[in-house]
């Protein structure tokens, strides 16, 4: 497996705004921040992308997701809304091959994105 930038930031081998960390589970804010809250959520063990996960991944990715919601509605961002996005390899637009979580909220959405 690759190592990626992420898990550098996992090993806090380089610097990150980190808001959330459970055994499974960090998020740090985005470094090109697409919303006023852009955080991403990564799993502790690497996935490369989404296509790669496995069903022995289904109780983490859904960690991954609850920690963002949960997030979402501690920051007080649940009653208006979010987006959560993952984006898988070339089409999906994803740049870092560590699987992870975009948690975008604090403006309106729109769709289609483009
Ligand atoms: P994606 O395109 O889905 O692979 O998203 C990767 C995101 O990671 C992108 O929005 C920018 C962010 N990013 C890249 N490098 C770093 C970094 O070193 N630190 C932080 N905090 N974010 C990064």
């Amino acid at each position: 497996m690759a190592d990626t930038i992420f898990d550098k930031i996992i090993r806090r081998e380089i610097p990150a705004d980190i808001v959330y960390e459970d055994d499974d589970v960090l998020a740090f804010r985005d470094l090109n921040p697409q919303a006023p809250v852009h955080v991403l959520f990564v799993p502790k063990q690497s996935i490369a992308t989404l296509d790669g996960a496995v069903a022995a991944d289904a109780e983490l990715l859904g960690k991954l997701l609850l920690a963002a919601a949960a997030y979402a509605r501690r920051e007080g961002h649940a009653d208006q809304g979010y987006r959560t996005v993952i984006n898988c390899n070339e089409y999906g637009g994803q740049t870092v091959f560590h699987l992870h979580l975009h948690l975008l909220a604090g403006r309106q959405m729109h769709w289609p994105p483009g």
